[in-house]
């Protein structure tokens, strides 16, 4: 009898579980582990209470410096978007399989069969989602307030605020609610909206052939991700995965726990949910499915190999062009031409332009056949490149010249290679150590390097 009642509690509690999460006590500790598919709030869980809410104790440069903040450049990724078209179809698949041929008498199986609705539909591939809306709008308010005489309704007017953005519907999307968020937070009436696309800055992976052909469409490249995906590690994920529903492990394929991860994230993600999927997953899956997904973010987009981060050399040299150029303004005590740069694009965006400045760059690479040792690893895009994650390179004018600190979703970060204690460096000191790169890293020479023309009779690309 006990039993029967305690089951009830559990059910009971489940379908609380269920419900929307509105406070953070709901939150499963697996949310830590969407990767690239998790929300912001999950870097920050403060804004869980207070969504504009801003620590500005981080910020300030210590007041023996005399600092005021005299530029920032934001550079972010989109917000909170749907599935693309090729996750559409895995899921699906996924979903079809389960209710096929899995069995079971679990209440979350039960959900899944009869009141989970697959609302995913091919149409929505990659599209900005209100969440994501939101995630720009509180974020251009947080901006607001961190940085007032920059993102001012003043200088919106006055045009000294600089806005570009990708092509990709969900990037100007995100890029008109900053807008929006500004326009509320400052009680503007009158419309200000305006934004520049440019792909050459914030598509720049598409255009650079050296990436392309040496590692986006390199089968090789990748290597790692495809043999963890196909290693031990993920079958023990599947095997426990079969088990729950009750299918062949065989019918388990690292696409579909791959698949049902996506269902789990994009649910929390998008609709702050926690769908019967996620009983699919403990801690210790979660981790293994975020290291496939760091695995193929390190060696498509970050460290692993060098194209990918040089790729972004046309970023970096547009946003020190424009610091250089303020610290003149600066030392002529003109006004700078511009308050505030906002950028919006894509993770792959983001991720090769940490990369090149050197950031979360490990002693030993991730592989696939070491995940075991990894557990400490610096590169975790969970915590780096959510939805909305941003790099904001704000300039001071101090009393012994002007400063440069970076800050990584709304938390201060060294430039590496600098010593503790050097939060918010001289400009001088940053210029020295990217004086390589400043020198160099010519867009040109890097994505043209190293690529042989293509010989009659060769395999290569099949788009004429
Ligand atoms: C704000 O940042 C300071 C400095 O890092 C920290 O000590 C403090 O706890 C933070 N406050 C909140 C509310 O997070
Ligand atoms: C493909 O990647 C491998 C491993 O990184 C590399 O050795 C090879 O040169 C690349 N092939 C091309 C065509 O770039
Ligand atoms: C590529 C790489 O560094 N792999 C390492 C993974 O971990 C093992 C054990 O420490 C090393 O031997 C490998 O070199």
């Amino acid at each position: 009898m006990s039993l029967i009642l305690s089951k009830r509690g559990l059910m009971l509690a489940f379908s609380l579980a269920v419900a929307r999460l509105s406070s953070c006590s709901n939150i499963p500790s697996i949310a830590n582990h969407f990767g690239t598919k998790g929300r912001y709030e999950e870097v920050n869980p403060y804004l869980l209470n207070d969504i504009t809410s801003v620590n500005m104790s981080l910020l300030m440069p210590p007041s023996s410096f005399e600092c005021s903040p005299v530029h920032v450049t934001a550079i972010i990724r989109h917000g909170t978007r749907y599935p693309t078209v090729k996750n559409i179809r895995k899921m699906l698949q996924l979903y079809d399989l389960v209710l096929r041929e899995a069995s079971g008498d679990q209440a979350w199986m039960e959900q899944i069969r009869s009141s989970w609705e697959m609302g995913y539909t091919e149409d929505m591939d990659g599209k900005l989602v209100e969440k994501g809306r939101d995630d720009h709008r509180h974020l251009a308010v947080r901006l607001s307030k961190l940085f007032p005489s920059l993102l001012s309704a003043e200088n919106l007017r006055r045009g000294r605020l600089h806005f570009q953005t990708s092509s990709k519907h969900r990037c100007v999307d995100s890029i008109q609610a900053f807008q929006q968020g500004l326009h509320k937070h400052w009680g503007l009436e009158e419309v200000w909206y305006q934004h520049e696309v440019n792909d050459e800055l914030m598509r720049f992976f598409e255009r650079c052939r050296g990436f392309v052909e040496g590692v986006e469409n390199n089968r090789t490249a990748l290597q790692e991700v495809r043999k963890f995906k196909e290693g031990r590690d993920m079958a023990e994920v599947r095997r426990k995965i079969a088990q729950k529903l009750n299918l062949p492990y065989a019918r388990v394929t690292p696409d579909m726990a791959e698949a049902a991860f996506f269902l789990c994230s994009y649910e929390f993600a998008i609709k702050s949910l926690l769908t019967p999927w996620c009983h699919l997953f403990d801690l210790q899956d979660a981790r293994v499915l975020e290291y496939k997904n760091d695995l193929k973010q390190y060696w498509k987009r970050g460290h692993g190999h060098s194209i990918s981060s040089r790729a972004s050399c046309v970023l970096f040299h547009d946003l020190f062009t424009r610091l250089e150029l303020a610290v003149q303004n600066l030392r002529l005590g003109q006004e700078l031409p511009e308050a505030a740069t906002v950028q919006v694009g894509h993770g792959e965006t983001l991720l090769p332009l940490l990369s090149l400045l050197g950031l979360y760059k490990d002693p030993v690479p991730p592989t696939a056949d070491n995940y075991s040792q990894q557990h400490g690893r610096s590169f975790r895009t969970s915590g780096i490149v959510p939805y909305a994650a941003n790099m904001l390179f704000v300039l001071y004018d101090c009393r012994h010249g002007p400063r440069l600190q970076l800050v990584l979703n709304e938390t201060p970060v060294r430039f590496p290679g600098l010593a503790a204690g050097q939060e918010v460096p001289l400009y001088a000191d940053v210029r020295l150590r990217y004086r390589e790169l400043l020198e160099g890293c010519d867009i040109q020479k890097e994505c043209e390097l190293g690529i042989q023309p293509q010989h009659h009779g060769h395999r290569g690309n099949t788009e004429l």
